[in-house]
């Protein structure tokens, strides 16, 4: 068997002592390596695929971990993965202790910077190019944004405070026309005509050469020309927004030949101040499932290389699904219902309305916080916007949330999809955190389903309410219970008593109460008698119920798939302590103070007692039972 010359590679340098046909070779078997670790394990197949080239001429030509490579959301750093020290172990990646699938700097001194949500890049460059101004060194700083990413309104944050600078920082703009989805914008309406139509465009130079050699025959006609040289510049010069930032621009260039992005690379650095190199990759590159169709191949599960089918399983629709399906039919009779999207239309589940009701759908492009904004101006004028956003990526738009929607109360409605473990994509995407950032703002209302008919109703009953509402759901597959044929709007603030008993409460929200009930059964058998309520409210939480509970029953158990720090057991505390209830026997189940790794969602359930054992296992801990046996006394079990 050939070695590889993957398996060579000791460091980054190496293949600086390869010819243009090793590289090529190299190119290939990093495609064959990726295809199969990705077709196993699942992961971001596509946008790894459009950048191997790219990535071996930024390893050409800078040196990591010297110099610093940012790499924008990071789902694309699998090649520098393996080029730098994490090859032998690249079989384990998104495994439970594997390597993370986003570039991670406790992973590798190679990676500068930890990333997955998008946007980012441009703005740690920055940093790190005045912090090596500070420091004065001599390395180089690059940032790598697709044009995807640079819809983000922190790039362009960046890109004009880094034109302002006017420091060495190069910025490496991948452009292969897509986002998850087709990107949108007019920004790459105007990346796509530099694209398409190289003609319409001239060198900066060859401009610059017309317009001198118009005779200069007085003041006045000098200054028009200048004015028209300008304008000029502007309809045929590629990249001349970029210049106008501040920025050199140079492109575009084929992303797939190496040597030419060497080259261009090698040109930005020697040119110093702010650069921007405008590369064209086609996403998918070498594989042609994933060619045909990048938006399926972005992320994806285990699939079959021959086919590119994926390895499906049998079993309900997942929670997006049903939601996508109930809103378009609620959208039906409903013309007030608009749905918006931070460019994940399929992610989301919007796919669906964005086809039967194209006019009020809007895809921004990845901005949430514009998102959620635009979404309270259409508030004021009498529509019912949904913006469908997974809870990691509403995080940067809290103020929008608190300044826009909930100081107006206005009727905008967030769905927030992956909410709890998102699994394989790791800490920078579980949606963990939502109630602590949601529920303390005034006029929020929270809810959280038990399974996707609960879901169905809480649409209904968000819809049909006048003020904001979030609606957090999990990752992954329903229940499977059947799907009520009419939708009801739920009384506001109404936990659902599902059993009555009296020797301990658990309260659990969303994706815990089956497991609530589960444990309940359980301990049934043990002669443990527990009530158990499925809150649907994070807030406002049922007072009535609570109190009750609280009064009534032996103490209470909160279990959420969420931070513990300022969750929906906090909030139930709260209450407990204004109603000075503070004393009764209290504990609360959920995430504790720490980012949590990537892995399957059910073992990181069970890591952290989110299933019906761990909730026994919590109960038999913390609390002081009466034991039932029929005929027998009462007995206490439990050490406190
Ligand atoms: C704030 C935020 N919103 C949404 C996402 C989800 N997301 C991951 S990659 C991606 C598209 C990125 O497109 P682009 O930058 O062009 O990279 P490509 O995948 O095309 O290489 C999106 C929307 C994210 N990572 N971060």
């Amino acid at each position: 068997m050939r070695t590889r010359l993957l398996d060579k590679l000791n460091s980054p340098r190496d293949i600086r002592k390869f010819e243009h046909r090793e590289l090529q070779q190299l190119a290939e078997e990093i495609r064959q390596e990726i295809i199969e670790t990705v077709a196993s394990n699942g992961g971001h197949l596509a946008p790894n695929l459009g950048v191997v080239e790219l990535t071996l001429a930024l390893h050409l030509v800078f040196e990591t971990p010297r110099d610093k490579i940012v790499w924008d959301v990071g789902h694309q750093s699998y090649v520098h993965k393996l080029l730098t020290g994490r090859r032998n172990e690249f079989h384990t990646l998104r495994q439970l202790d594997g390597i993370s699938g986003f570039p991670k700097r406790t992973e590798s001194d190679h990676d500068a910077f930890d990333t997955g949500h998008s946007s980012t890049s441009i703005s740690a460059a920055v940093g790190m190019a005045a912090a090596r101004d500070l420091k004065q060194d001599e390395s180089s700083v690059v940032a790598v944004i697709g044009d995807g990413a640079l819809t983000g309104g922190m790039a362009f944050e960046a890109l004009n405070h880094a034109g302002h600078l006017g420091t060495n920082l190069i910025v490496v703009l991948n452009d292969n026309e897509m986002s998850i989805a087709e990107n949108v914008g007019a920004l790459s309406g105007y990346l796509s005509r530099m694209r398409s139509d190289p003609k319409y465009f001239k060198g900066k130079e060859d401009i610059e050469h017309i317009i001198s050699r118009i005779p200069r025959i007085g003041p006045n006609v000098v200054r028009v020309l200048e004015r028209i040289k300008d304008s000029f510049k502007y309809l045929v010069v590629p990249g001349m927004l970029f210049e106008e930032l501040g920025f050199t621009y140079f492109g575009p260039i084929d992303g797939h030949n190496t040597a030419a992005i060497r080259q261009v690379l090698q040109d930005a650095k020697n040119h110093g101040g702010p650069v921007l190199v405008h590369v064209l990759t086609r996403k998918g590159k070498g594989y042609q499932p994933a060619e045909t169709n990048p938006d399926k191949f972005h992320g994806i599960s285990p699939f079959e290389v021959k086919t590119g089918e994926v390895h499906k399983e049998d079993g309900p629709p997942s929670y997006t699904e049903i939601f996508g399906g109930a809103l378009t039919d609620l959208a039906k009779d409903n013309l007030e219902i608009l749905a918006i999207t931070a460019a994940m239309p399929s992610g989301t589940g919007l796919n669906r309305f964005a086809k039967e009701f194209p006019q009020r759908f809007f895809d921004v492009g990845i901005a949430e916080q514009h998102a959620v904004t635009m979404a309270a101006g259409m508030a004021t004028q009498g529509f019912k916007p949904v913006v469908a956003v997974y809870s990691t990526f509403l995080q940067r738009a809290y103020d929008q949330v608190l300044h826009d929607v909930c100081l107006q109360k206005l009727p905008v409605i967030l769905a927030l999809d992956r909410a709890g473990f998102v699994g394989e994509d790791g800490p920078t995407h579980h949606g963990v955190f939502d109630l602590a950032y949601l529920r303390h703002i005034p006029n929020m209302i929270i809810m959280a389903p038990k399974d996707e008919n609960e879901l169905r109703h809480m649409l209904k009953t968000a819809v049909d309410y006048a003020g904001p509402v979030t609606l957090r759901y999990p990752r992954g597959a329903g229940v499977g219970v059947p799907l009520d044929a009419k939708l009801d709007s739920l009384p506001i603030g109404r936990a659902e008593i599902l059993r009555p008993g009296q020797t301990l409460t658990l309260l659990a929200l969303g994706t815990m109460v089956y497991p609530a009930l589960e444990a309940a059964e359980i301990l049934a058998e043990q002669g443990i008698d527990l009530r158990v309520i499925n809150a649907r409210f994070a807030k406002p939480l049922d007072e009535e119920a609570i109190l009750e509970a609280a009064r009534n029953t032996g103490g209470i158990l909160t279990i959420e798939e969420h931070a513990l720090h300022g969750g929906f057991g906090s909030g139930v505390m709260e209450l407990l302590e204004a109603h000075n209830l503070k004393a009764i026997p209290f504990k609360r189940l959920g995430i504790p103070d720490e980012f949590v790794e990537h892995g399957p969602i059910k073992v990181l359930r069970e890591k952290f007692g989110l299933s019906a054992e761990g909730i026994v296992a919590a109960v038999l801990e913390n609390f002081k039972l009466s034991r039932r046996t029929p005929g027998k006394a009462k007995i206490l079990i439990g050490n406190n």
